[in-house]
């Protein structure tokens, strides 16, 4: 993919990040097993710096094995300290598995056994504590056991009470240790509980409101999960950003009513995504553009590469679609005809004006047209 297109290609400035577990995903499905080897946290680091990324993010695990002892800890993280220094990368969220271990199969935060509830709470501070060493500010956590099948398991009131004792917990411990630490929930609706707990950008918004430090807490909104809740991401996004509570975001790209794909971001939904990205650049969200997502099952490690570059490169061309929508006289000309329209008969209050919006068009053909046509590249 080269080309003379000097805006595709991307800068640190663009802060775009990936997570270890995006490109050292190893196309494991529930139905087949892995088809790519597995991929070092520092071959990761050097390849998404050759590409042009500006920093990693990690779970705790995808770096410190579960099992390892402190010493072992302490060399992974030296070295890998090392081979962000050498490769100008950084980690600016880290997040906590609480999923893959089956200790959490009912829960981590949300789970009946005060003694789970406890390891997750100290799972999570200890992941917190790695991510301040390695320069995070944003400490992200997704609950993906935090759910149920069998409603009659559990009281989803005491699994919402534990839920936020588990959050007040993580805040305290940013509090007493004294870091500048920020915390965003991420919502998904279900995969791979049947139901996820809090499974909205809008319920997590009015749940943070019920903890002890909500000013410590955001979201991360996903655009996948927004779209497996049949929701358009570009409302779940402005949404956190009208409230203050954009800390992060995940991208990527979802065909709703499917499993949870992961995407490559923009892949799938051009209008969808060109929108997003309107909202992000058109916003002052000056945080990462993080993406979740992995490569097609079909695709080697080359494959995988081609998808990180995809990302990236996509991002851009969606930027500068953004900036061409700006610059169009006639897109710009439709929207003041609109403006125009939208003051007309102020001050008139009688019953022909009444009728005059009644009847009115909105010219909303035109302008759509307009930027179909600006995305399909014949503007
Ligand atoms: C997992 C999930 C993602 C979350 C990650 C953070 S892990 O892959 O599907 O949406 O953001 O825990
Ligand atoms: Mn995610
Ligand atoms: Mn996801």
């Amino acid at each position: 993919m080269s080309d003379n297109y000097n805006h595709l290609i991307p800068q640190a400035a663009d802060r775009f990040t990936f997570g270890l577990w995006t490109v050292g995903n190893r196309g494991r499905d529930p139905f087949g097993d892995a088809v790519r080897p597995p991929l070092s946290p520092i071959d990761a680091v050097r390849e998404l710096s050759r590409l042009g990324a500006q920093g990693v993010t990690l779970h705790d695990n995808d770096l410190v094995p579960m099992e390892a002892s402190q010493e072992q800890r302490n060399q992974i993280v030296r070295d890998f300290k090392m081979a962000l220094e050498d490769y100008h990368m950084q980690v600016p969220m880290v997040t906590v598995n609480l999923f893959y271990d089956p200790v959490f199969k009912d829960g981590a935060f949300t789970s009946s056994a005060p003694w789970v509830r406890r390891f997750a709470i100290d799972k999570a501070k200890r992941a917190m504590d790695l991510g301040v060493e390695l320069g995070a500010g944003i400490f992200v956590l997704w609950g993906g056991r935090e759910g149920a099948e069998v409603e009659a398991s559990k009281d989803p009131r005491d699994a919402l009470k534990w839920y936020r004792e588990g959050i007040n917990a993580l805040t305290e411990h940013i509090l007493t240790q004294g870091y500048s630490m920020r915390i965003a929930l991420e919502p998904k609706p279900n995969e791979p509980r049947s139901d996820i707990y809090l499974p909205t950008v809008g319920s997590m918004l009015a749940f943070i409101h019920t903890l002890s430090h909500p000013e410590l807490v955001g979201v991360n909104p996903e655009v996948a999960h927004a779209k497996m809740a049949g929701l358009n991401p570009v409302h779940e996004v402005a949404q956190a950003i009208d409230q203050g509570k954009l800390f992060h975001i995940d991208l990527n790209d979802q065909r709703i009513a499917r499993f949870d794909q992961d995407l490559r971001f923009g892949s799938d939904d051009i209008k969808g995504t060109f929108y997003l990205v309107k909202l992000l650049e058109d916003s002052d969200y000056q945080g990462p553009r993080h993406f979740d997502a992995h490569a097609y099952r079909t695709e080697d490690v080359a494959g995988v590469w081609d998808f990180a570059r995809g990302s990236m490169r996509s991002y851009l061309a969606y930027r500068e679609k953004v900036r061409q929508f700006y610059q169009d006289q006639e897109i710009q000309g439709a929207l003041r005809r609109i403006q125009d329209l939208n003051r007309e008969k102020s001050g008139m209050e009688d019953e022909s004006a009444l009728n005059w919006w009644r009847e009115r068009g909105y010219a909303y053909e035109e302008l759509d047209q307009l930027v179909t046509e600006l995305l399909l590249g014949l503007r």
